[in-house]
């Protein structure tokens, strides 16, 4: 068995991509002659012939190597070394970097969009915010593309909700200022799940907690309008509105003793936010974007 040239594809990445092509060339004559990855570790096993990649895969058990010399085994490794470089450009155009900037773009669009398009204000609020601020998400409907806007620059850097309860994020917001106390907070919330413990706001402005609640309002529960409209094709909103009478955040979060403001033209969008974001103190910025379901 061993005089035989048995390849092994240990890789998973570009060797399992050899591997498939190779499928189509080597027949395969018996049980033993051929042994590849079943699953995703990577590193060489010593047989016969192994074929891996040159990076991902041959440096995780190099010692094999040195196993092999030592029982002068009739081994033979091919490296295909396609060069680690050459592999990272290949995915330039197709890595998070890349598909974030085609979003932006796309999400650019509206841009000049009255009211204010939802997307574009979490762009502006992801673009206002300084690297070292952590991002609180209950922004619901409104914070669909956060994660393709934002990276996560380390592990406490982002906060979102778990499960479906709703009215976590402004009183989690305050535990995450407490506890990173030399990081600004930023809360991105819906306005209806905003509503849930709109008190952690007296909390914030009590503890002086350099924390900014970004409330988003559209008017009403968007989620829950658009999956009615698609599992049901029923647009009859019962009790899904909280418009009559409007909630005025602005002067709720005054009377809770935080600076506010209202902010309703989408120019104004990210300099309000980086003069928010920047400075301390607890502040709230109600932005008023567009109610449409769709
Ligand atoms: C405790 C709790 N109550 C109710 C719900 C149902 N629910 C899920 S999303 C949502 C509305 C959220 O509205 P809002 O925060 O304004 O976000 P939008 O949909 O407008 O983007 C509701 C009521 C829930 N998930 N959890
Ligand atoms: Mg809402």
């Amino acid at each position: 068995m061993r005089g035989d040239a048995r390849p092994c594809d240990p890789g998973r990445r570009g060797p399992d991509l050899r591997r498939a092509r190779s499928y189509g060339l080597r027949p395969h004559r018996d049980r033993y002659g051929y042994h590849a990855l079943a699953s995703g570790g990577i590193g060489l096993p010593a047989t016969a012939l192994a074929v891996a990649g040159d990076g991902s895969s041959r440096m995780y058990s190099i010692q094999s190597l040195w196993t092999a010399a030592n029982h002068k085994l009739p081994l033979t490794f091919v490296i295909v070394n396609n060069g680690g470089s050459q592999g990272l450009a290949a995915l330039s155009t197709r890595n998070w970097a890349a598909k974030r900037k085609a979003l932006v773009e796309q999400i650019s669009k509206a841009s000049q969009t009255s009211p204010i398009d939802p997307d574009w204000l979490a762009l502006q609020v992801v673009e206002a915010m300084p690297d070292n601020a952590i991002l609180v998400d209950e922004g619901l409907t409104s914070s669909r593309q956060i994660i393709g806007l934002r990276p996560h620059r380390d592990r406490y850097g982002y906060h979102a909700l778990a499960s479906g309860g709703i009215g976590w994020g402004l009183p989690a917001a305050v535990g995450v200022s407490l506890a990173n106390p030399q990081r600004p907070v930023v809360c991105y919330s819906g306005d209806g799940s905003s509503m849930y413990s709109i008190q952690s706001l007296w909390t914030a402005a009590n503890h002086k907690l350099p924390l900014t609640f970004v409330i988003v309002n559209n008017g009403g529960y968007r989620i829950i309008k658009q999956r009615l409209l698609a599992f049901h094709g029923d647009d009859h909103y019962v009790g899904m509105d909280f418009i009559d009478p409007p909630v005025d955040f602005t002067a709720l979060a005054r009377s809770l003793g935080l600076e506010a403001i209202r902010i309703t033209d989408p120019q104004e969008l990210k300099g309000a936010m980086k003069s928010a974001f920047s400075r301390p103190g607890a502040k709230l910025i109600e932005v008023v974007v567009s109610n449409s379901v769709n």
